[in-house]
């Protein structure tokens, strides 16, 4: 059985949302942020480094959002939200999936901690990240100018990993969606599915 530990207002959502779309079985835990926004001290306890994703199947621990989200993607409800090797839209699906963390999400904390500490507006280091998650979201919106989900057609597991950065990660960042049409559009779109409706119930 799968459990799924979840830290409020985090990354493990994905695995709920997952979860959901699947209609796969599954037990949550759920835990709490202290005021600095850090896990609380029991989920620290459950693997080494201490953040959000974490989930256990049957004594296997497995962190890290990538690693959850492919684990649970292959495992559970037959694999329907993964794009297999031979399709055309295998290397998309690799790609968006990849992008979320590696790419998005690493620009968006080296911006929330700059609030967070409170380096100056105009720094340069700021200057250089506001100025590249602009280029970011133009890339995406191009992208969602282009397909309806990230690797393609159809809904897949890349569109959870690149979901994230644009509604819970927008509680820690402000990011306006409203200049880039394809991506506030999406967003809409996603908002409407059952399961990430159920998801935000469940994992808020
Ligand atoms: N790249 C990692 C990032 C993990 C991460 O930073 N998680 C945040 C929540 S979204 C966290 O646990 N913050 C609280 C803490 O570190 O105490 C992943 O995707 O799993």
């Amino acid at each position: 059985m799968i459990t799924i530990y979840h830290l409020e207002r985090s990354r493990s959502d994905r695995a709920v949302w997952l979860m959901e779309e699947l209609d796969a079985p599954y037990r949550i835990e759920h835990f709490a942020r202290l005021p600095t926004w850090e896990a609380e001290p029991a989920y620290k306890l459950l693997h080494p480094l201490g953040s959000s994703p974490v989930i256990d199947d049957d004594g296997k621990v497995i962190a890290e959002s990538g690693a959850v989200i492919e684990y649970l993607a292959t495992t559970q409800g037959d694999g329907a939200l993964v794009v297999r090797p031979g399709s055309a839209d295998y290397a998309d699906y690799l790609y968006w999936f990849h992008f979320s963390e590696a790419t998005l999400m690493t620009e968006l904390t080296r911006e929330i901690m700059s609030e967070r500490v409170g380096v100056a507006f105009d720094n340069p280091g700021r200057v250089y990240c506001r100025n590249r998650i602009a280029q970011l979201m133009a890339f995406i919106d191009a992208r969602l100018g282009e397909v309806p989900f990230f690797a393609g057609v159809r809904f897949t597991a890349a569109d959870i990993m690149m979901t994230f950065p644009f509604t819970t990660a927008r509680q820690f960042v402000p990011l306006d969606v409203d200049p880039y049409p394809n991506i506030a559009r999406y967003l809409e779109a996603i908002a409407a599915r059952p399961a990430y409706q159920r998801c935000r119930a469940i994992a808020p």
